[in-house]
């Protein structure tokens, strides 16, 4: 056969352009999410070869923690060396002057790719973006060979609230260090920056607290179901704090009290009010059937409880050991918690007289502000007097969030019927509760939390959260089914404006981050919304 001169000339001529600039798919039709503050597509395209190299800009941990989890993120699947280094690249990591801020910018030409932010939180978000902006085929953990090109164009970018969070319950069913950090990737890549640890309940104790060890000797010894418990030493959660830190994820350990106490009550008779409650009838003894004053000195520790009925316990809320007892375990925390918050439950305390309830709570949040931090608590608290730059985190009662609001205090927005990762998809979902709502796909993420609550506006939000409880999940393939593809939604609830958001886009590029997760090996749930 036979080749003209023209063919070959086309043939160079095709290839010398196609080097210039090669095929790509264009910057805002990349499945990219949350999606950015604005995608400004241009011709042409970046390519990383072989020749490829991240260069940083800017000095500091931070700044080269980043640079190298960019090189781990692209060496696997393109087999490329990809040095780091302050001298030069075509990959950059610019850390700018000015005010720390998570914004950040991104521009792609032909020769090279630029990432600039005055922190290196807003540098690992952009980071974040740009991973998402290449071929799918960069999830892979052995080498594909195919060429690794990202349309030119400009994003910029910055998060809708500075709170955007996710919380494990690691009570009814303890999930090891291994598996919570595994989620911590996935928030991260998210760009989720709250992790909210659920650390007590009625069925378990899961953080060692050294002054008082037999919260986790007898309190963490089992789970819902009665299956075998678990809890983590101090050291663990410290490397689950190193391991988010890392990330730009702060953790918020939570004890929630006076109610869902049950596992510290069986682990200490003394912080039993004097009836026991779980198995005595409060409500039906007569005066003169039992004699009080002897009861109080004397309470017996509660049972260990393994079912998943809400509301039975509570802390004696009038007794001072009570209180020695929540101020040791706060100190304890507070030592090993760098973030500013710590969080006091306060939800669903139906056996704690209201009078003691707010009197608790009162006292609660001094302890905390007497070391340093501010307190969270379930939307209840706002019925106590709250301390200044508290936070009522919404979940149930718009009046909550409202007394919130009118006492001056910002809300954390965590409506059980919207971002509820426990909550069924349909009726056939194989796990989850439905006390709240059905939740699918696309629920989680068409609601707008600047007006979802009456009288609740931007300016009174912190930012949203997305609670994982798990009363019915057990392990990592339980996790992933219930929280993904939602918190992915969720993400870009928090992350990107009302105007930015789009439900048909969404769609799209949720179907493309779906090719992501099978890479990866992330057994998500196909909502049948989505065309995956
Ligand atoms: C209500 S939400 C609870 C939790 C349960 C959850 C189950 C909240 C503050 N309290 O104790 O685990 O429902 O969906």
């Amino acid at each position: 056969m036979k080749y003209s001169i023209w063919t070959f000339a086309v043939l160079a001529a095709f290839s010398i352009s196609s080097c210039q600039s090669p095929i790509a798919v264009k910057l805002d039709e990349t499945g990219i999410i949350p999606i950015p503050t604005s995608i400004a597509p241009s011709s042409g395209g970046f390519e990383i070869t072989s020749n490829s190299s991240i260069q940083l800009i800017g000095s500091g941990e931070d700044l080269a923690r980043v640079g190298g989890y960019l090189a781990d993120r692209l060496r696997p699947a393109t087999g490329y060396e990809l040095p780091v280094s302050a001298d030069n690249g075509d990959l950059i990591l610019e850390l700018t002057p000015g005010a720390a801020s998570e914004k950040y910018t991104i521009e792609i030409s032909d020769e090279h790719v630029k990432i600039s932010s005055t922190s290196a939180a807003g540098l690992y978000y952009g980071m974040q973006t740009l991973i998402k902006a290449l071929p799918v085929e960069i999830e892979n953990t052995s080498v594909v060979d195919i060429d690794w090109t990202i349309g030119n164009g400009k994003i910029e970018d910055q998060p809708e609230f500075s709170y955007r969070g996710s919380m494990l319950d690691v009570a009814r069913h303890f999930i090891s260090l291994e598996d919570v950090k595994h989620y911590i990737d996935q928030m991260g890549s998210l760009k989720l920056n709250y992790l909210h640890l659920h650390l007590s309940d009625d069925q378990g104790w899961r953080i060692e607290i050294k002054s008082w060890p037999k919260l986790t000797e007898i309190g963490g010894k089992t789970e819902v179901g009665g299956t075998e418990g678990g809890f983590y030493s101090q050291e663990d959660y410290k490397e689950i704090v190193k391991y988010a830190a890392d990330r730009f994820i702060t953790v918020v350990p939570e004890i929630d009290m006076p109610g869902h106490t049950n596992a510290a009550l069986a682990s200490y008779a003394e912080l039993n009010p004097g009836v026991n409650l779980p198995d005595g009838d409060f409500a039906t003894l007569k005066e003169g059937q039992i004699d009080f004053d002897i009861l109080d000195k004397n309470p017996q520790p509660a049972e260990l409880y393994t079912g998943i009925e809400v509301g039975f316990s509570t802390f004696a809320t009038n007794k001072e050991v009570t209180y020695t007892f929540v101020e040791d375990v706060i100190k304890e925390l507070v030592e090993l918690t760098p973030g500013p918050y710590i969080h006091i439950g306060g939800d669903e305390s139906h056996v704690t007289e209201k009078d003691d309830y707010i009197y608790f709570v009162e006292r609660v949040q001094e302890i905390v502000t007497k070391y340093g931090k501010t307190s969270i608590g379930w939307d209840e608290i706002a019925t106590a007097k709250l301390v200044p730059g508290s936070v009522a985190q919404f979940w149930a009662l718009e009046e909550n969030a409202m007394l919130a609001k009118e006492q001056g205090n910002q809300i954390l927005m965590s409506p059980a019927k919207r971002a509820y990762l426990d909550m069924q998809y349909d009726s056939t979902s194989r796990i989850g509760l439905h006390w709240a709502a059905y939740i699918e796909l696309d629920d989680s993420y068409n609601w707008d939390p600047a007006t979802y609550a009456d009288g609740i506006n931007k300016s009174d939000i912190l930012g949203v959260e997305a609670p994982l409880w798990t009363e019915t999940i057990t392990n990592r393939a339980d996790i992933e089914y219930m929280a993904f593809p939602r918190l992915a939604a969720l993400a870009e609830v928090s992350w990107s404006s009302t105007e930015r958001r789009n439900w048909d886009d969404f769609k799209k590029r949720i179907a493309m981050q779906g090719k992501r997760w099978d890479i990866s090996g992330i057994d998500f749930y196909r909502s049948p919304k989505v065309d995956w």
